[in-house]
């Protein structure tokens, strides 16, 4: 495939795109197409809303300067375009990958990116934020906000049109309406703003804007009184259209794959006062034939040949196991159900929305409402289901205390993507939700080391009741036999498991793990007669009665997680022993309070310090080796 076009070698900074002519512009846009088509080949990636965004990218770099000028980039995942214009082309190669570029902008990365972004719908009120900065200090830069049709479902973006339509800062807000999520997208704004494109008035006004492209580039001044007027008459074409009723104006739906259309509209809606929403219709996985035609699949794709691409789905995944069970859950209590913020693919639902669609629902990008729909469905004697990726969660965790915990409501959180994430990067690390969870009242916290573990555990939890969160990683697990649910053994809610006993318990080195560490744990174990190994399943309530047995005699304790060591599984622990008056060293692995890029999760496990040769090297140092003898517990830093 042909990657690198006449000009795109020639052009390494937005002053370079604002040299080439108009039509140029129309061929930069193909062979950025190319490029990011190649690139996500090699090792996966963003592929299909950064090809939905290439005309767009480049009208935009035409016409504003974002070394000074802002714009913001809902989610960031569309930006492969604008980081090869922005002086990144040489390593976009390495996007997602350990030590790359970001897969989402990143300010610390390019002083042309204003966000560093990777949740949805922030973009709105980031920018309105930095208008008003701009405005304070009466500062020359322009702000322009860039959010998808999906990130518009989040309340804090409609929250901060709330504002933006309030405050009136100039600045064009570019909704691009590709009718997509990761899955079709839902609510009632998306069904209005598909019943624009069908409206007679919506040809009338595609016929205008086509005439007034003829005479594109006319005066300003005639443009600014013709274009209130057009505005009003043919672009904000309802009373009832929604952004308008906000204070916002109202412009389009216009092609946003057209060049000449984007530049027209763009550089004559900053000349206007206040804020302008530009609506513009993309078609996801634009210009590569198998991403238009199933762009769910071709979201994130992983790598494929670009000459016979066929996309990879995962299979016995954690996602998968967790959907197959509450598939069979739901068959077996018509009082199940499952409530997804927008991740029906990544969470392993596609089956299941099509098996109970009654007890099903998809409610957008909007984690606070699906914990608190949970709630509402609990009081009403339903249960409820709440699949959300750790990270997201973070967004629901008022709702998760004020509407779940408070009435103690029968409520499961099935998190996914607990740990590290892999290409995502930092903000994506579901490495908190121990820590934020443990805290709050009524809670329960536990994580299955394999997916019979997760079926017992859901099990239990729907029956036991209360607010249960049960946690997994991403990847890989393998699949368990396939029986009703009526058939599966539940785990004991707040029960540890000794998996390994030492050969005396007096003086022995315990490991507690935790998911993926329960197997590291073991590996490292292996050989080392004075280490025994404990599966720390349940966070809270944690096994204070085994845990305490176990410190008895013990030398030392080791905890492992995949998850920041402030406030998870180690302090837990810590806070287990301190309470039962009994003093042991206690080494903790996991996040040591920092941020954590993209990279291969388990490289990265090893480099911080809690992967299975890390591990063996921790009990070295106490002395727990497999030959010979070691270093005394007690001239180790404790507790790291
Ligand atoms: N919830 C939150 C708060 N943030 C993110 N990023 C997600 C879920 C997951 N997510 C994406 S991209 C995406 C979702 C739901 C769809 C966004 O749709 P939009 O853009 O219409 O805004 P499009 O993909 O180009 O159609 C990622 O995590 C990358």
């Amino acid at each position: 495939m042909k990657d690198v076009g006449p000009l795109l070698p020639g052009v390494n900074s937005p002053a370079d795109v604002k040299r080439l002519s108009q039509e140029q512009l129309k061929q930069l846009a193909e062979e950025l197409r190319s490029k990011i088509i190649r690139v996500c080949s090699i090792a996966g990636g963003h592929l299909a809303s950064s090809l939905g965004a290439v005309e767009l990218t480049v009208a935009l770099h035409y016409l504003y300067d974002t070394s000074h000028d802002r714009i913001v980039w809902d989610v960031g995942h569309q930006t492969y375009g604008h980081k090869i214009l922005t002086g990144r082309g040489d390593r976009i190669e390495t996007i997602r990958q350990p030590g790359g570029l970001a897969g989402f902008t990143a300010v610390s990365e390019s002083e042309h990116d204003a966000l560093t972004v990777g949740h949805a719908s922030t973009s709105l009120a980031a920018a309105l934020g930095m208008a008003l900065a701009r405005d304070a200090r009466q500062a020359p830069y322009d702000v322009v906000a860039v959010i998808g049709d999906g990130a518009l479902t989040g309340g804090m973006a409609l929250a901060a049109l709330n504002q933006i339509g309030h405050l009136k800062p100039q600045m064009t807000i570019v909704l691009n309406d590709n009718e997509m999520s990761i899955s079709e997208n839902v609510g009632a704004i998306n069904h209005y703003m598909r019943t624009l494109q069908v409206q007679p008035w919506f040809q009338r006004a595609e016929d205008r804007s086509k005439q007034a492209l003829t005479r594109m580039w006319e005066p300003l001044g005639e443009f600014a009184s013709r274009a209130k007027k057009a505005t009003r008459r043919f672009f904000d074409p309802a009373s009832n259209n929604p952004f308008h009723a906000m204070g916002l104006r109202y412009v389009g739906p216009v092609d946003g794959h057209d060049v000449d259309q984007l530049l027209y509209y763009l550089d004559h809606i900053r000349q206007l006062d206040g804020p302008t929403m530009l609506h513009i219709v993309t078609r996801k996985g634009k210009g590569y034939k198998v991403a238009e035609t199933d762009p769910i699949a071709w979201h994130g794709a992983s790598s494929f040949d670009p000459e016979n691409p066929i996309a990879k789905a995962a299979s016995h995944t954690w996602s998968k196991a967790f959907g197959d069970a509450a598939g069979k859950l739901a068959e077996a209590d018509d009082r199940v159900w499952v409530i997804t913020p927008a991740m029906r693919e990544g969470s392993g639902l596609v089956e299941y929305s099509k098996q109970h669609a009654d007890r099903y629902i998809d409610v957008g990008i909007a984690e606070d409402v699906a914990v608190t729909v949970g709630a509402g469905l609990a009081l009403r004697g339903e249960k409820p289901i709440v699949a959300i990726y750790s990270t997201f969660l973070q967004r629901g965790y008022d709702q998760v205390i004020h509407d779940v915990a408070l009435e103690n409501l029968d409520v499961v959180f099935a998190i996914d993507r607990a740990g590290l994430v892999g290409g995502d990067g930092a903000t994506h690390q579901g490495i908190f939700d121990l820590a934020y969870l443990r805290t709050v009242p009524n809670m329960s916290v536990a994580m299955p080391r394999d997916a019979e573990q997760m079926r017992g555990m859901l099990k239990a939890a729907l029956r036991i009741g209360g607010p249960k969160a049960i946690r997994w990683p991403r990847g890989s697990v393998p699949v368990p036999e396939d029986l009703p649910a009526t058939e599966w053994r539940e785990v004991e809610w707040g029960a540890w498991e000794v998996l390994k006993e030492p050969g005396s318990r007096d003086g022995a080195v315990w490991v507690v793990g935790l998911g993926p560490t329960v197997a590291y744990a073991l590996r490292a174990a292996e050989g080392r007669p004075k280490v025994g190994v404990v599966d720390g399943r349940f966070v809270k309530p944690l096994d204070a009665k085994l845990l305490l047995d176990l410190a008895e005699g013990a030398s030392a304790i080791i905890t492992a997680e995949d998850h920041t060591v402030l406030g998870g599984m180690g302090s837990a622990v810590l806070e287990a022993l301190s309470e039962g008056g009994r003093s042991v060293p206690v080494v903790r692995l996991g996040v040591h309070d920092t941020t954590v890029p993209h990279g291969d999760p388990a490289a990265q496990h090893e480099e911080l310090g809690y992967g299975p040769t890390a591990i063996g090297r921790t009990l070295d140092e106490l002395g727990a080796e497999s030959a010979g003898s070691g270093r005394a517990a007690e001239t180790l830093e404790v507790t790291r």
